[in-house]
């Protein structure tokens, strides 16, 4: 079969179509390509992969993969045609560090070639590479089927991949105009919708009020460090302030976890953040419904909208419980909890990818996410995926990289902030040192330098 045959092959099959498409990043195409049940036709099927046969059979490789579910059944056939071994990659992986997602046989470092049906923006076919590598796979190179990006070698090439395809979308739009399977003005809308891609507007980038405060007055105290007070008394927490309060950018809270709790814990902890200028921080994390959430944040014992600008948000009841907590009133914003610092936390890459959509969807209700990670470089491949300028607060960390007996993971002040936290969340590590003032010292200016390093850098 040759190109051109598949590409009409694929017409007859309605794996092209023309109309208007919602792609995944937003933007309506006047073009979709769908090759899924190319499988259930058997001769194209064959005569696809004997061209990516054709294709490939110069490149040095060890095993191939094909992306789930499309490129999958493709790959298979091309690795049998060409003697090859086959790994792919569990589509529904398992939670965050627990590894073994391949399944396959290969030795570490093997080199792996990935086949796709399609490119459209090479975003997915990092992440897809930034998977296999953590399990000790080298790709370098993608094959795809289809080109419809408008500049997808620029984008892997910037993190060092190299494209090949085997058809263009130029190409297969003048097969159907030779053919006259498209009429002109379908064609000049897929020229014009491919051009404006290549243009893309220049926006002003957004920024959460509650983003640029935290900024600034991280700026003003030259600290990035948030106490978690986590004391059961009202004198301990305002003891442990009075000791602590200057070297904090923010103060983080447990309201619920304070025996004696009554109503003069709010005014004097207002008192002590104007008097010790930090910000203040409830670690709710809310969970539940948009309704509840709202009661929760505004209603009850402790009030916690009247006096906390920040707080956690959970996004496992989905992205509306941004608009539960903080539709009608000013001056708050959550940090989403995107990745978890404890063992076995439930939290996959799915999950986290879905906080992101969510913060992309409501910027005006987001400063941040709550981000943890294995390595430096996991926690910059995690933060270089922020959809906005969110801030990344990082709880589980200490001086020592370590864990307690109930979960908790700590990484190093340097590796938290070089990998990308913007503020550390502390606890135990400070409340329980024998000197908790000059400890809190220790920690800001630690932090403190290996953030102007970053930034930088
Ligand atoms: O993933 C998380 C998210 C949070 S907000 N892991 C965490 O540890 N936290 C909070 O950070 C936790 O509730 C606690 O208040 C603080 C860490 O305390 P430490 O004593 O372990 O430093």
């Amino acid at each position: 079969m040759t190109k051109e045959q598949f590409v009409l092959e694929l017409e007859k099959i309605g794996a092209i179509k023309f109309g208007r498409f919602t792609l995944k990043s937003g933007l309506t195409s006047p073009f979709y390509f769908d090759l899924r049940d190319m499988i259930s036709f058997p001769y194209i099927l064959e005569g696809i992969s004997d061209l990516l046969v054709e294709r490939i059979k110069d490149m040095e490789f060890d095993v191939i993969t094909g992306i789930p579910y499309t490129a999958l059944p493709i790959a298979s056939l091309v690795a049998s045609k060409m003697k090859k071994p086959l790994v792919y990659m569990r589509k529904e992986e398992k939670a965050y560090g627990t590894g073994n997602n391949v399944i396959g046989k290969f030795e570490k470092g093997a080199k792996c070639l990935v086949i796709d049906d399609l490119i459209t923006t090479g975003a997915s076919k990092i992440e897809t590479a930034e998977k296999y590598e953590k399990e000790g796979i080298v790709i370098e190179d993608f094959v795809v089927v289809i080109d419809r990006s408008s500049n997808g070698t620029e984008e892997l090439a910037k993190d060092g991949y190299k494209l090949h395809s085997l058809i263009s979308l130029e190409e297969i739009v003048q097969l159907l105009k030779d053919k006259d399977l498209i009429t002109a003005e379908k064609v000049k809308e897929v020229e014009e919708f491919t051009s404006s891609l290549t243009k893309p507007a220049k926006k002003e980038k957004y920024i959460n009020p509650l983003i640029k405060k935290l900024l600034d007055k991280m700026n003003e105290k030259e600290s990035n460090l948030v106490l978690s007070l986590d004391v059961t008394t009202q004198n301990e927490f305002f003891a442990m302030l009075d000791k602590v309060g200057d070297e904090i950018v923010m103060l983080k809270t447990h309201v619920d976890i304070i025996n004696d709790y009554d109503e003069k814990f709010v005014p004097k902890l207002q008192e002590y953040a104007k008097r010790q200028n930090f910000l203040i921080f409830e670690d709710r994390k809310f969970a539940d419904i948009g309704n509840t959430v709202r009661h929760q944040f505004r209603n009850g014992v402790y009030k916690i909208a009247d006096w906390a600008e920040y707080v956690t948000v959970h996004m496992v009841a989905g992205e509306l419980i941004l608009k539960g907590l903080f539709e009608g009133i000013e001056g708050h914003a959550g940090f989403v909890l995107a990745r978890m610092s404890s063992k076995g936390n439930l939290l996959n890459e799915t999950y986290t990818r879905k906080c992101f959509e969510a913060a992309k969807n409501n910027p005006q209700w987001v400063a941040g996410f709550i981000g943890h990670g294995s390595s430096v470089e996991d926690i910059r491949r995690f933060k270089a995926k922020f959809p906005g300028s969110e801030l990344l607060m990082m709880p589980g960390v200490k001086k020592e990289a370590g864990s307690d007996a109930m979960g908790q993971q700590y990484l190093t002040i340097e590796d938290a902030v070089g990998g990308g936290a913007d503020c550390i969340i502390v606890g135990r590590g400070i409340l329980q040192a024998d000197d908790p003032k000059a400890e809190a010292k220790l920690y800001r200016e630690r932090a403190w330098k290996a953030f102007q390093k970053r930034i930088n850098n």
